[in-house]
């Protein structure tokens, strides 16, 4: 392929735009359009209705972030709950701790794991760890029925467009808190605090609305948006900000480690005000 670029608009004056090898795989699914593309500068691409999800150079930052720093914030956490993710990134960081001992991961797009499976072996590999009972359904609903109790829960969606708007609203959040232990917590991806400013605010307005500790981290991820990304944490009892968890696993990561795990709650004032 010659010449071939994708472009995803973050803002009606901006956008950004990837020089491509080529196009391995085009759908539409039940609930998106689904497109992966191999990228000249940052490997091969996973597409959500025009919306960047994952790239291969860089994936490790959010999947080590969305991860790591609520399970080492908690002393125990047992139980994990994934809703979306159906790459299986956050899965593959999930699984890396021994203390976690099941699993459950709701995806609604059955296609999203499929066409992961195939064209993203090293991010979706470990769909058959035995802890893992996927489920392919609605988060909203599962959340909503389930009798199960959760230490963690972990939100790895969209942006609040299509399939994922309900998962970034309070109704969701109170149900998510009433399915955590009496010490559990929630983390969810929270967006571009610049390019997403109304979700962003509306995450932690909603989730302050249902949980008595909220707190918020960031990353930057080159391939979303440009500048800081943020993760929203809702604790029922914790300080998210202090680790408590088994160290073990921490070799072999390659973003995380302690001290990021603490610079990652230091705020820029800009960003502060928004919450504040
Ligand atoms: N979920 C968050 C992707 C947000 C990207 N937004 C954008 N490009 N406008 C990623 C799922 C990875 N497991």
């Amino acid at each position: 392929m010659g010449n071939y670029w994708i472009y995803e608009n973050h803002t009606e004056g901006y956008e950004v735009r990837w020089k491509l090898k080529s196009i391995l795989h085009e759908e539409k699914t039940a609930f998106q359009k689904l497109a992966v593309v191999d990228t000249l500068e940052w490997g091969k691409a996973l597409i959500l209705d025009g919306a960047l999800q994952i790239a291969e150079k860089d994936e490790f930052i959010y999947h080590e972030m969305i991860v790591h720093v609520p399970i080492y914030a908690h002393p125990h956490p047992e139980r994990v709950l994934i809703i979306g993710g159906g790459d299986g990134g956050t899965l593959r960081e999930v699984v890396r701790h021994a203390t976690v001992k099941k699993i459950d991961m709701v995806e609604i797009d059955e296609r999203v794991v499929k066409v992961s499976q195939q064209y993203f072996p090293k991010v979706a590999s470990a769909f058959n760890d035995p802890r893992l009972n996927l489920h392919i359904g609605d988060g909203i609903k599962y959340v909503a029925e389930t009798t199960q109790e959760y230490d963690l829960v972990i939100v790895d969606s969209s942006d609040p467009v299509g399939p994922a708007v309900q998962l970034f609203s309070r109704d969701f959040y109170q149900s998510i808190y009433s399915i955590l232990a009496e010490d559990g917590m929630v983390t969810v991806q929270s967006e571009s605090p610049i390019f997403f400013e109304e979700a962003f605010r509306s995450v932690h307005k909603n989730m302050g609305a249902v949980f008595p500790r909220v707190n918020i981290y960031l990353a930057s991820i080159p391939t979303y948006v440009s500048g800081p990304w943020t993760f929203t944490i809702g604790s029922k009892k914790h300080n998210p900000v202090k680790i408590q968890g088994d160290r073990t696993c921490l070799s072999g990561l390659k973003y995380y480690n302690e001290s990021v795990h603490e610079a990652a709650f230091s705020l820029p004032q800009f960003i502060r005000s928004m919450v504040g």
